[in-house]
C-alpha cells in the first residue's frame, strides 16, 4: 500500500439527518474511485458500511464507519456517520477524524434538525465545511428552493461549485466553466460566488481580485485555505444511486479541500501551555475519534487520526493517563468491517488500533504530550432505571453495558443515591438500542422504569452556634467527643466548604478532620429526603477534647449529628434539575407546545422560525416535568415533532413539591425498615 505524502491526504466526515444520502453517498464514492467494484446500497442491504445486523434491520446506520479510497494520487479517508439523534456521539466523534465536514441535505426533506446541529457543531468545532444535497433525482423536488434554504440556514458562503443539469442526468462545473446551462440558478452567477468566496479569506487576493487580476489557478490554490477558514462553503448537487455529480465531488475534495496541512491545526494544552501540532513533526500525535467493538467476538477497535510523525506497532505509546507508555499492537486500515494491517500511521492517515483501553478525544503521543480539544458532547439526559428479569443479573448487565458506555460519549451507567442502576443516554431510541443489544448478543433481559429525579438538598438560611456531644462512656472502651459549629449556604454550584476556626486546642488537630469527614458522609445520604446535600458551608468554631476517650469515630459521629441538627435549622430546601428544552415542530404546532411547557413549570426562552415551515422553540423547564417529552411530544405534534434536552443548571422546587418529596422519602425509608 502507497504511503502519501502529508499534502496528499484528505479527510472528510460525512454528517447529516438519518435518511439524507450519508452512506449511499460514501458507496457511490468507493465505487467510483474503483474500490468496490459493485455500487452498495444501503436499500437492498448490500452496504459496505451499514454492515451490522443492527444498521440493517433499523435500515440506517447506528456507529460510524471508516473507508477510504484513492483519487489522483490523493489518499482520501471517509468517516460515514450516523444521522439519528440517538447516535449523536459517534457522529461526533467522526468529526475529530477530520479535516473537512461534509453536510449531506436530502432534496427531498430539505435541512432538518440533526442536519442543523452537525453543521453548528462541525462549525464551531473549526473544520471545514462543504453541502452535498443528495437525492436530486427524487419526484418533486424544487432544487432551487432548496439551495435557497441552504444559503438562509447555513450562510452565503454556501455557494454551488456543480449544479444539476439535463433534467438532473449531470452536474456542470461551475468553477472551471464561466458559463453554461444549468437546471437551477445560473452558471455564470455561481462561477463568480465561487471566485468570491474563495478570495473572501483574504485581504490582499480580494484586493487584487477586485482589480481584476486574479487567475483561475490563483483562486484554486488559494480555495482549501479559504474551506478551511470557512468562508467558502463549496456545495455540490448529487444522485448516488445513478452515481451523477460523484467524480465532480472526488475531484474537489482533492482540489478545493483543506489538506492536513492547510486544515485546523489542533492545540496540543499540557499544563496550561499551548503548542498547536505541525503535521509535519517528527514526533507522532494522534487522536482517537473512534471507539467500537465487533458486536460478535466483541474486540475492540479504535480509529486514530494521525496528526503528526510516524507511528509503528514496535513503538511505545504514552497518554496523559498513562505516561509508562504500551505498544500500540498491530496497526490496521479499515473498509466498512474489513481490516486490513498496514505498517505504520503516518501523520494527515487515519488508522485502526485494537484492544486498548481508550476513549473518544484521548490524545496518544510518543513523546511530549498533553489533551487536545474535542467536539463539544452533549450530555446524555434520557434515563432509564434497569432491573433485571432473572435475580443476580446485575452484575452482568453492568458489565455488558460497560462495552458500550465505553464506545459511547453520550452514554452513561450509573448506579444512584437511591440505589438504582440508571443507564442515561440522548433519547430513549439511544437507551432501547442499547437494550436490544443486551437481548440479542448477551441474552440479558431487561425491565425498564422511569428512575427518580435526581435532586438535591441545601439551605437558604443559616444556623449558629449549634452544639453537639458524643458521648459513650458506661462501660469498656469509651467515646467522647464535642463540637460546635455553623451552617451558612453557599453560592450555587460551590460545593462544600469545611473551614476550621478553632483557635488553640479546644479540639486536637488530629480529630478535625473526623468532624469534616462525618460532615461528608451525612451530605452524600442527605438529610430531609435522602438525595445529596451541595451548596453549604460549615465552620467548626469550638469543641471539647476527652484525653482517653476521643477518637476519631466519635467526632465523625458529632460531626454527622451536628450537621444534621444545623441543617434543620437552616432553612432546608430541595433543589431540581432544568433542562434547557429545544423542540422543534411545525409552525403550526407552536401554540400547543407553548401552551404545555408552560402548563408544566416551563419558561420560555426564545422562538425561531427555519424554513419549510418549521419553528424552533427553546424553553428551560424542571426535568422532573420532561421525563415523559418522547410520547408526549409525539401526540402534541402528530409525530412530526423532534426535541433534545441538555442539563442547565439546578433550582429550589416549590414548596408543594419539595412537601411530597419529603413525604414519599418518609414512606420508603418506612417500608425498607419493615
Ligand atoms: N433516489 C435517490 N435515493 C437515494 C439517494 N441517496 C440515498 N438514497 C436513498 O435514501 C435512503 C437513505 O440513504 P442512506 O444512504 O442510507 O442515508 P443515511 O442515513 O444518510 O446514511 C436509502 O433508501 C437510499 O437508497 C439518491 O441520490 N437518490
Ligand atoms: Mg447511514
Amino acid at each position: 500500500m502507497a504511503v502519501y505524502e502529508v499534502g496528499k491526504y484528505r479527510n472528510v466526515v460525512l454528517v447529516g439527518h438519518g435518511g439524507s444520502g450519508k452512506t449511499s453517498l460514501a458507496e457511490a464514492m468507493l465505487h467510483k474511485a474503483g474500490v468496490t467494484n459493485r455500487l452498495g446500497s444501503t436499500a437492498d442491504k448490500t452496504s459496505i458500511l451499514d454492515v451490522t445486523d443492527e444498521a440493517k434491520e433499523k435500515g440506517g446506520s447506528t456507529d460510524s464507519a471508516v473507508c477510504y479510497l484513492a483519487h489522483k494520487g490523493h489518499h482520501v479517508n471517509i468517516v460515514d456517520t450516523p444521522g439519528t439523534a440517538a447516535f449523536a456521539g459517534p457522529a461526533i466523534g467522526g468529526l475529530i477524524a477530520a479535516d473537512t465536514a461534509i453536510v449531506v441535505v436530502s432534496a427531498s426533506s430539505g435541512i432538518e434538525v440533526n442536519t442543523r446541529k452537525m453543521f453548528e457543531r462541525a462549525k464551531k468545532y473549526g473544520i471545514g465545511l462543504a453541502i452535498v444535497v443528495s437525492k436530486i433525482d427524487a419526484p418533486n423536488v424544487n432544487l432551487e428552493e432548496v439551495l435557497g434554504n441552504l444559503r438562509s440556514v447555513f450562510g452565503n458562503e454556501c455557494v454551488p461549485v456543480t449544479l444539476p443539469t439535463g433534467s438532473g442526468k449531470s452536474v456542470i462545473d461551475c468553477l472551471t466553466n464561466e458559463s453554461g446551462a444549468a437546471d437551477i440558478f445560473d452558471v455564470g452567477e455561481a462561477h463568480t460566488g465561487v471566485l468570491e468566496a474563495i478570495v473572501s479569506v483574504d485581504d490582499a487576493m480580494m484586493e487584487k481580485y477586485l482589480g481584476g487580476e486574479v487567475s483561475k489557478d490563483e483562486a484554486l490554490a488559494t480555495a482549501p485555505k479559504a474551506v478551511a477558514a470557512q468562508t467558502f462553503i463549496p456545495t455540490f448537487f448529487v444522485n448516488s444511486r445513478a452515481e451523477i455529480g460523484i467524480a465532480e465531488l472526488l475531484d474537489a475534495i482533492v482540489g478545493l479541500f483543506p489538506s492536513p496541512l492547510q486544515a485546523k491545526r489542533r492545540v496540543m494544552v499540557d499544563d496550561g501551555h499551548e503548542t498547536p501540532v505541525d503535521p509535519t513533526g517528527a514526533d507522532f500525535v494522534g487522536q482517537i475519534f473512534k471507539v467500537s467493538s465487533d458486536p460478535k467476538t466483541g474486540i475492540k477497535y479504535l480509529g486514530l487520526r494521525c496528526l503528526s510523525g510516524k507511528l509503528t506497532h514496535d513503538m511505545s505509546i504514552k497518554t496523559v493517563a498513562d505516561r509508562k507508555g504500551f505498544r500500540p499492537g498491530q496497526l490496521q486500515r479499515l473498509l466498512g468491517a474489513e481490516h486490513k494491517e498496514v505498517e505504520a500511521g503516518v501523520s494527515g492517515d487515519i488508522v485502526s488500533l485494537a484492544k486498548l483501553d481508550l476513549h473518544v478525544g484521548d490524545v496518544v503521543f510518543t513523546n511530549k504530550g498533553g489533551t487536545i480539544e474535542k467536539p463539544p458532547i452533549p450530555a446524555p439526559m434520557f434515563p432509564l432505571a434497569l432491573e433485571s428479569k432473572s435475580r443476580g443479573d446485575e452484575d452482568k448487565i453492568a458489565q455488558a453495558i460497560r462495552r458500550y458506555t465505553d464506545e459511547d460519549p453520550c452514554l452513561r451507567l450509573e448506579r444512584t443515591q437511591a440505589g438504582e442502576m440508571v443507564l442515561r443516554g440522548l433519547d430513549d431510541t439511544h437507551v432501547r438500542t442499547i437494550l436490544n443489544r443486551l437481548k440479542h448478543y448477551f441474552k440479558l433481559e431487561v425491565l425498564t422504569k422511569t428512575p427518580k429525579i435526581p435532586y438535591r438538598e441545601t439551605i437558604a438560611g443559616r444556623a449558629d452556634n449549634i452544639e453537639y456531644t458524643h458521648k459513650k462512656q458506661t462501660g469498656g472502651a469509651g467515646q467522647y467527643a464535642k463540637i460546635v459549629i455553623n451552617v451558612l449556604p453557599a453560592q450555587r454550584g460551590e460545593g462544600y466548604e469545611f473551614v476550621d476556626k478553632i483557635f488553640g486546642g479546644a479540639i486536637d488537630q488530629q480529630f478535625r478532620p473526623s468532624v469534616d469527614k462525618g460532615i461528608r458522609a451525612q451530605m452524600a445520604e442527605g438529610v430531609i429526603a435522602g438525595y445529596p446535600v451541595v451548596d453549604v458551608k460549615v465552620e467548626l468554631i469550638d469543641g471539647k477534647t476527652h484525653p482517653v476517650d476521643s477518637k476519631d469515630i466519635a467526632f465523625q459521629i458529632a460531626g454527622r449529628q451536628a450537621f444534621k441538627e444545623g441543617f434543620m435549622k437552616a432553612k432546608p430546601i430541595l433543589l431540581e434539575p432544568i433542562v434547557n428544552l429545544e423542540v422543534t415542530v411545525p409552525a403550526d404546532k407552536v401554540g400547543d407546545i407553548q401552551g404545555d411547557i408552560a402548563s408544566r413549570r416551563g419558561r420560555p426562552v426564545g422562538q425561531d422560525v427555519l424554513p419549510g415551515g418549521l419553528a424552533v422553540i427553546k424553553a428551560q423547564i424542571p426535568l422532573g416535568e420532561v421525563m415523559d417529552y418522547n410520547s408526549r411530544l409525539s401526540s402534541i405534534s402528530g409525530g412530526q415533532g423532534s426535541f433534545s434536552i441538555e442539563e442547565s443548571h439546578y433550582e429550589p422546587v416549590p414548596g408543594n413539591v419539595q412537601q411530597q418529596v419529603i413525604e414519599q422519602h418518609k414512606k420508603e425509608v418506612e417500608a425498607a425498615r419493615e
